[in-house]
């Protein structure tokens, strides 16, 4: 155990916790009764900051309370709650979750796919409800003869790329330029790819530069047989104009992991019978969120051992 002071803004798995606790001086800010009065008396003495999308924004206003913070690790491997180019001015490292959830994420959108095309939750309904011995359950739409548009080709992207090869559907996507190495289609802009497809699956970064990619214009070239599947971020549609999609029937339906105001969820989303709702399960199992765990402790451990970050971000590598 060192002096290495680390605040942790919110909670984090007891797993994390316990094995920071173990090697530096945690500080759980949301135990505190008073956060403002806390970082005020101590936030000069913070070297490390522990961050998930639980702890609001970490930014300007919070470095300037933290004049000592040399690394910020999250937990996650979406940043947008991280300014990290403010970071970077202050010669500040942040690190996040890379790799350790590609595959977990790809398996809940296949899910999150079928479940929305198939009316997974509506039929589940239907059973519990007693309707089964009235009337078969309607049939549904499919997947079969789709071709499936991946917003954002990364490390999620082509895991989730990858296991849709074995569904025999044609694959299409769109990033801001075209990779050499990759052979599905590639179209330039987001009308495009929707224009291309009947599915849309969304696994871009959130942010500033991301933000409503997915609006009227893309969901009307999805058109009438379309699917929306969101596991980016919420930001990363317009959920007006989603929800005005889905009740006019400019697309089918949509499959959602993500909203702009976690956690709330508009009433007239949760009223829609054409949507699946998750309350953003990417990548929350055991096995993988104990992963991300480990990596931000190694990443804290890495940092104040003098061996730099095992995971930095590119704005501050
Ligand atoms: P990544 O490897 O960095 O891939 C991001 C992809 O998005 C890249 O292919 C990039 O391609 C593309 N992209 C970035 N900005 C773009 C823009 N303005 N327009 C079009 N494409 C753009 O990231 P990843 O590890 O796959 O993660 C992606 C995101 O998934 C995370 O940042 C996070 O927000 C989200 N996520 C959600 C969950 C969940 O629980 N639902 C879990 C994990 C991650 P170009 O550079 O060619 O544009
Ligand atoms: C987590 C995620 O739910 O990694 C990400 O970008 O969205 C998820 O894995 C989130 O980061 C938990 O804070």
């Amino acid at each position: 155990m060192t002096d290495t002071a680390i605040l942790m803004p919110a909670p984090m798995p007891a797993a994390v916790i316990d094995a920071l606790d173990r090697r530096f001086a945690l500080h759980r800010l949301w135990e505190q009764p008073d956060a403002g009065a806390f970082l005020a008396d101590h936030g000069a003495a913070i070297r490390g900051l522990a961050a998930n999308t639980l702890a609001g924004r970490v930014d300007a206003a919070l470095f300037d309370r933290l004049p000592a913070l040399e690394i910020v690790a999250n937990f996650g491997v979406g940043y947008d709650n991280i300014d990290a180019r403010a970071a970077a001015d202050r010669g500040i490292m942040v690190t996040n979750t890379p790799g350790v959830l590609d595959a977990e994420v790809a398996d809940l959108t296949i899910g999150l796919l079928l479940a929305t095309i198939r009316r997974l939750p509506q039929a589940d309904r239907y059973v519990r409800e007693g309707r089964w011995p009235h009337a078969p359950f309607p049939l549904s739409p499919t997947l079969r003869g789709r071709t499936i548009g991946i917003l954002g080709l990364g490390a999620i992207g082509k895991q989730i790329a990858r296991r849709l090869e074995g569904f025999d559907v044609r694959l299409a996507y769109h990033g801001r330029s075209r990779q050499a190495d990759v052979a599905y289609d590639y179209h330039d802009t987001p009308v495009a790819l929707a224009t291309a497809c009947d599915v849309l699956i969304a696994i871009v970064p959130g942010g500033g530069g991301t933000r409503h990619l997915i609006d009227a214009d893309v969901l009307r070239a999805l058109g009438a047989n379309g699917v929306l599947v969101n596991v980016a971020r919420g930001s990363v549609v317009d959920e007006p104009a989603l929800i005005e999609a889905l009740q006019s029937g400019t697309i089918l339906a949509a499959g959602l992991d993500v909203y702009a105001d976690e956690p709330s969820v508009p009433d007239a989303l949760l009223a829609l019978p054409n949507v699946v709702l998750l309350p953003h399960l990417g990548s929350a199992s055991e096995h993988t969120r104990a992963a991300m765990g480990q990596l931000v402790v190694d990443n804290l451990t890495s940092w104040f051992g003098g061996h730099g970050p095992l995971t930095p971000v590119p704005e501050t590598a």
